[in-house]
């Protein structure tokens, strides 16, 4: 089937909508995440639906690294979760992100899925809604950007409760002026 649009494939817009929180901290941290946005918007049967504001964050988790850009943006898609997630990564590597980095550590592109519909999903390689999502300033604030009342399907309450439920514990995060 070919979209009015031109692009191959089932339409996107009949499928499923899924978030993906993007990040860098290494090089030009912005045009890797623009770059990682608009390869992943580029695939056939995915659509972007909208991309939050970009911010500096201070790295969580692994505190011995540079600041990091993140932004996320939502997509409406055809794939299941582990053919967006086989995609994700190739536009990782695609940027030149190697498959074994430190975890948690410095990387030039990070595509993680945070939610696809209200799935909650358990695999060896992914997991759905994102497990660390809801502790993760840099996470929730451009996901709520873009829709505060997204509810998280485990935690049941919506995304902007749960940034307000970080409340001052110091994930510093300044959005950037476009
Ligand atoms: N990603 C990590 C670990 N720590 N910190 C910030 N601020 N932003 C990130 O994207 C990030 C992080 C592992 O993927
Ligand atoms: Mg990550
Ligand atoms: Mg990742």
């Amino acid at each position: 089937m070919t979209r009015p649009d031109g692009k191959a494939g089932l339409n996107p817009r009949c499928g499923h909508v899924a978030y993906i929180s993007v990040g860098s901290n290494l090089g030009d941290k912005t045009a890797h995440c623009r770059f990682g946005i608009s390869r992943v918007a580029a695939h056939p049967d995915i659509e972007l639906t909208a991309t939050s504001p970009f911010y500096r964050t201070a790295p969580v988790d692994y505190t011995d690294q540079d600041w990091f850009v993140n932004a996320a943006f939502r997509i409406a898609t055809s794939l299941s979760p582990h053919q967006l997630l086989a995609a994700t990564s190739a536009v990782q590597e695609e940027a030149g992100q190697g498959e074994k980095e430190i975890r948690f550590g410095p990387r030039i592109l990070d595509l993680d899925l945070i939610f696809y519909d209200d799935l909650v999903l358990e695999s060896v390689d992914l997991e759905l809604p994102h497990p660390r999502m809801h502790k993760r300033r840099f996470v929730l604030q451009p996901i709520c950007d873009i829709d505060p009342h997204l509810v998280h399907p485990l935690l049941g309450s919506h995304v902007g409760e749960l940034l307000e439920g970080l409340g001052d514990d110091g994930q510093e995060v300044m959005r950037i002026d476009a």
